[in-house]
């Protein structure tokens, strides 16, 4: 059985709670990437060169990427060649199936927060203005707080007005502890004095907000490194963790981002945000292939609470199926 009828039996019978947060906040992808693939298929008879042509350009539409883009259709080629298919919709299924098996042939995909044994787990969040950082922190505070954990937030954005405050209000609402420094102060001094008391409160997990000026690379690198030397010296392989928050809404423009960060740290997770506002949905499927990172989590609104383990799956079924299984 293909992935397609697979997904469709597998929430089609169980989909209301399970899927409605994928469903429902990607309605936008879903209209611009299945219901285009549908149209598209209701158009031909049989596939042909053009008909692949047009399909290229709706997977480049939805930002999955020129180079995913060009060898998914390759692989789709030559599998419909081989086996014969000529069917329009058992072609877009099959493109569906590619996307899967390219998406879950980089590795296993783990999403939580992976916990050390001893002390605290430092979790260090970049990415840059306005993608949704200080938001994407308090929903992986909340998380963590409600499964017991004892959070501490670190206020390492220094530069740009108001960030402490955000932080600082998100903070009192989750009723957690928060390090903040003098304004301007060194972003760096801030993370060590977080670390230091992180270790000394009996932290389980220390989220650090850094800041996200990506106009000179060098700095951003060398605050970024600095900002993990010194969390190590009080906290042994701190950073355990490093998410970049990406904007869905961004597209392509996010693996651009994403490329430039990954030459600054060594990142073990990717967010993205705003999935609720983007018809962009293919970028989970780029960013994968052009930086092998996983994508740990995704925002799906502004609350606390708006923040889904990232599920294959049921993204795949979010942006091909879901609302219209009963056809
Ligand atoms: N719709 C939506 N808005 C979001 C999401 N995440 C963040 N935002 C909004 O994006 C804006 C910028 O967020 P912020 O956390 O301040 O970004 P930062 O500059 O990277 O720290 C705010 O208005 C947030 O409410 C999301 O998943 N969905
Ligand atoms: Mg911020």
């Amino acid at each position: 059985m293909g992935l397609f009828k697979f997904l469709k039996e597998k929430f089609s019978k169980k989909q209301d709670e399970e899927t409605k947060v994928y469903v429902e906040g990607m309605s936008k992808s879903r209209e611009h990437f299945a219901n285009k693939l549908d149209e598209l298929s209701k158009r031909y008879k049989e596939v042909n060169q053009e008909y692949f042509e047009q399909l290229e350009e709706i997977l480049i539409e939805a930002d999955v990427g020129v180079s995913l883009t060009l060898r998914l259709i390759e692989e789709v080629i030559d599998e419909s060649k081989e086996q014969g298919i000529k069917e329009p919709k058992l072609i877009n299924e099959l493109v569906v199936d590619k996307m899967f098996v390219g998406y879950a042939e980089k590795g296993d995909i783990v999403n939580e927060v992976q916990f050390v044994n001893e002390g605290p787990t430092v979790l260090l969040v970049a990415g840059v203005n306005g993608v949704g950082k200080t938001t994407s922190i308090a929903k992986l505070a909340y998380r963590y707080i409600n499964q017991g954990k004892k959070v501490k937030l670190c206020a390492a954005d220094t530069f740009r007005a108001g960030a402490t405050e955000q932080l600082t209000i998100w903070a009192e609402r989750l009723g957690c502890d928060i390090v903040v420094g003098k304004p301007n102060s060194d972003p760096a001094s801030v993370a060590y004095d977080a670390a230091y008391k992180a270790k000394r409160d009996g932290t389980d997990l220390l989220i650090v907000d850094t800041a996200g000026r990506l106009q000179n690379k060098i700095n951003l690198m060398n605050e970024l490194a600095k900002i993990s030397r010194v969390i190590s010296k009080e906290i042994s392989n701190a950073p355990h963790e490093a998410f970049l928050i990406i904007d869905a809404t961004t597209g392509q423009n996010g693996v651009i981002q994403a490329k430039q960060f990954l030459d600054c740290i060594k990142l073990t997770g990717i967010v993205i945000t705003k999935m609720d506002g983007t018809s962009k949905g293919g970028i989970i499927l780029a960013i994968r292939d052009e930086l092998g990172v996983p994508v740990r989590f995704i925002g799906l609104g502004e609350k606390m609470t708006d923040l889904e383990e990232f599920d294959l799956d049921k993204y795949l079924y979010g942006l091909c199926l879901g609302g219209k299984v009963d056809e």
